[in-house]
């Protein structure tokens, strides 16, 4: 039951809105939480420390039951409250192997991103072309991959198929960050531009769009990826 879980969160964090779309395609909305702020470095409180002792989130609690990993988190909702919303892992064989490779393989595109991300959170105004422009050249080669897989698929899929599951709840966040910081999807990689657009309209996603990104508009520190 949704008031049985507590999730401390950040806004725009890519692994809490990974168990955040979890959530809500379990038919779990409502459930409690807690938005930290990382300025005011909230996810080293004591609150959090108790609880996961890397003083990161996601931080999630089902009852007594607590996991902390945000793979981890949405393989037990989706385990755990299966027969409940979407279904997340298919049973038939072949679509569950690609549906857990895709989730898995996800982390590729989260951590090149976040390594381009934090670089230009770290450096501010002192960004040295040398150490960035390694670093979006395997972000580039790293969308494109992604962007082949949606065009071997064909229109209107998602990343594992015609269904929604649970790599989609794990590439998403990713894609969400890559227009967020300014790459023009549309115009460098149509498919993954469709599938943001889609992804984007479903309730699921709505109700757990970060709330930042709503009150600023998008940033530019991508906006030569690709
Ligand atoms: N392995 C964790 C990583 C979580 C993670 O990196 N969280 C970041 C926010 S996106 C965090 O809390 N960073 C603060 C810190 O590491 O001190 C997961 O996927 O759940």
């Amino acid at each position: 039951m949704a008031s049985e879980i507590f999730l401390y969160w950040g806004s725009g964090s890519g692994p809490c809105w990974r168990v955040m779309l979890a959530l809500e395609e379990k038919g779990l909305s409502g459930y409690g939480n807690k938005l930290i702020s990382f300025d005011k470095t909230e996810h080293k409180s004591e609150e959090i420390l108790k609880l996961n002792p890397r003083g990161q989130v996601p931080t999630f609690k089902h009852g007594n039951i607590v996991i902390n990993e945000s793979m981890a988190a949405i393989v037990y909702l989706e385990d755990t409250f299966k027969g409940q919303g979407t279904e997340l892992i298919p049973s038939e064989p072949t679509k569950k192997a690609l549906v857990l490779q895709r989730t898995m393989e996800s982390n590729n595109l989260a951590e090149k991103t976040g390594k381009l991300l934090y670089y230009f959170f770290r450096n501010k105004d002192n960004i040295d072309e040398a150490v960035v422009s390694p670093l979006k050249a395997d972000l580039k080669d790293e969308v494109l991959i992604w962007e082949g897989y949606l065009k071997e698929l064909g229109g209107d899929s998602f990343i594992a198929g015609k269904d929604f599951t649970l790599a989609d709840c794990c590439l998403f966040p990713a894609v969400a960050m890559l227009v967020r910081q300014g790459v023009d999807l549309d115009k460098s990689a149509p498919n993954l531009g469709k599938y943001y657009k889609t992804v984007k309209d479903r309730p699921s996603a709505q109700a757990s769009w970060p709330p930042h990104f709503k009150e600023s508009p998008n940033q530019d520190r991508f906006k030569d990826v690709m």
